[in-house]
């Protein structure tokens, strides 16, 4: 339900009208650590880490239906962390150029490594994911009931203490 009044917390969406459109062309991602230490992370430096597949993933859109089932292809959250995010962080706010994002919380990503992990996705059922696609996408698979969390174009990574 939504509440005109309400001030929606946009790494929270309720409900949302999806983008099709690309922010910008560049899929580089600017990573925020907790004291203000900036690191850039190109697509090719994503690539360069072992890659996790997840078949079965579905974007479950309120507004325009169902799509899947795709096998996305990326570098897997917990692999993520641990190359690039030191020790004592709460939780993450993965954010795209257009404003939409998601929180995601420590425990989602490290409590005993999940069977379907989050993924920041540069692959799609065997082949790249194009730009207009979402690359790079944060996939996840768990997420059956909407799409909300599974940002496209991740712009930025804020790691939060
Ligand atoms: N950056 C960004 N990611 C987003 C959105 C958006 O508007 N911007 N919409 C979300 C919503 S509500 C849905 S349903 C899906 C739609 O994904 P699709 O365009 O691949 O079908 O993207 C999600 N990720
Ligand atoms: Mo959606």
């Amino acid at each position: 339900m939504i509440h005109p009044h309400d001030e929606e917390d946009p790494l929270q969406p309720h409900a949302h009208d999806p983008n099709p459109t690309p922010p910008s062309d560049d899929p580089t991602i600017t990573l925020i650590l907790p004291h203000g230490r900036v690191h850039l992370i190109t697509l090719a430096d994503l690539k360069a880490l072992p890659e996790t597949s997840v078949a079965d993933c579905y974007i479950v859109s309120t507004g325009h239906g169902t799509s899947g089932p795709f096998t996305f292809t990326g570098l897997a959250l917990p692999d993520f962390v641990q190359s690039y995010v030191p020790a004592g962080w709460s939780h993450l706010e993965i954010v795209s150029g257009d404003g939409f994002g998601s929180r995601v919380m420590a425990a989602e990503v490290t409590a005993a490594r999940p069977a379907l992990p989050f993924l920041l996705a540069y692959g799609i059922n065997g082949r790249a994911l194009t730009r207009q696609e979402g690359l790079v996408r944060l996939i996840v698979p768990s997420e059956r009931d909407d799409a909300m969390r599974q940002v496209k174009w991740v712009g930025e990574i804020r790691v939060r203490p």
